[in-house]
């Protein structure tokens, strides 16, 4: 059953702008930061062509999506063409690479879902994942970072949310929680579908561009500079917003039936899609269509107990909005087990 409350913002919650604002301003990295990530970067570009000429690394997720906050670890992704080995073979290789290269702490982790080498660079502090041949993270990096370019409200509603999500330990995958990429999915889809609504759906527009990767169509609208101004008839601020967005996962989100689908710009149903049952691990107890590997759950990795963890935080979040007389500093209280 859906549980549903009186839809309405609270008092005041507006006069608390300004410290949701800051706590926004104080997440984005700096100048500084971002000069090290790329430093970093190019160290890295110097020592792999040395060993294959032809490959290419990039940067993905949080530091390239513009959702990053400051001091995060960086994601990279080694493109490489070499069919002569395989891509565990790559890995170790680079993991010995980056290891007679004063880089610490190098792992390779051969046997995760998306294989890596980890690795920590003792000049900028920074840490970093490198994978090999990821291109679909590449390309759902880019439309992020897209959408983030439509409306500003996209991205201090997102690092909140994310701030949330870490504060209250709910943004940890192995103990079933879900992803940042995830949350970021579940902001778009929420500002999608306000009315007026605040984001388009880029997928759903004339695509002007296209790649497929591994038998996978992706294509969408990209001049997001043509859409500068599309959700200004939506005047809501990110105070409501943040109301909104707690309220509509803690008492309003359909949890037997539905799927947010940011493809689509719309909820679709279990049934259209044959998630109504576990199969395997999958157990779609939250359901978040990956907009491009559409057979991807990105709540798979929810189960019968996080779920429970992760809903009594919805209802936390949204209810601190409601009734708290300090809600910009409760809402992040760490959690304490
Ligand atoms: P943090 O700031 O690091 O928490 P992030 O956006 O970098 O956020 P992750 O490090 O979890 O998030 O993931 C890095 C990127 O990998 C984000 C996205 O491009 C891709 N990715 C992550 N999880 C999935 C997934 N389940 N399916 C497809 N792509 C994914
Ligand atoms: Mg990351």
């Amino acid at each position: 059953r859906i549980r549903r409350r009186e839809l309405r913002s609270p008092h005041g919650l507006d006069s608390f702008g300004p410290c949701f604002f800051s706590i926004f301003k104080s997440l984005v990295p700096s100048e500084d930061e971002i000069v090290k990530q790329e430093q970093l970067l190019l160290s890295l570009k110097k020592l792999v062509k040395k060993e294959w000429p032809d490959a290419e690394l990039h940067l993905y997720g949080s530091c390239a999506n513009s959702f990053g906050v400051s001091n995060s670890d960086i994601d990279v992704c080694l493109a490489i063409n070499d069919y002569e080995i395989s891509k565990l073979d790559i890995l170790l290789k680079l993991a010995d690479i980056l290891e007679s290269s004063n880089l610490q702490n190098v792992q390779a982790l051969t046997r995760a879902r998306v294989p890596i080498v980890k690795m920590m660079d003792p000049v900028t502090g920074i840490s970093c994942d490198i994978c090999v041949n990821n291109r679909l993270a590449l390309v759902n990096t880019k439309l992020l970072k897209d959408y983030a370019q439509i409306d500003q409200r996209l991205r201090q509603l997102a690092f909140i949310v994310k701030h949330w999500a870490k504060s209250r330990r709910v943004n940890e995958t192995y103990q079933g929680t879900l992803s940042s990429y995830a949350y970021v999915l579940m902001c778009i889809h929420f500002l999608q579908t306000r009315k007026p609504a605040i984001l388009p759906c880029l997928q759903g527009m004339e695509a002007t561009c296209r790649v497929t990767v591994n038998e996978t169509e992706c294509a969408y609208f990209d001049k997001v500079e043509k859409l500068k101004n599309f959700g200004a008839r939506n005047k809501e601020s990110i105070t409501q917003l943040l109301w909104a967005f707690f309220h509509y996962w803690a008492y309003c989100h359909d949890y037997t039936n539905d799927v947010i689908s940011v493809r689509t710009g719309r909820i679709i149903s279990k049934q259209e899609k044959d998630w109504t049952r576990r199969i395997g691990n999958d157990r779609h107890l939250i359901c978040i269509e990956d907009p491009f590997q559409v057979s991807h759950d990105l709540g798979r990795v929810v189960d019968k107990f996080s779920i429970k963890i992760l809903r009594e935080e919805f209802e936390r979040a949204a209810d601190i909005l409601q009734y708290n007389s300090n809600p910009s500093v409760t809402l992040f209280e760490p959690y304490i087990p």
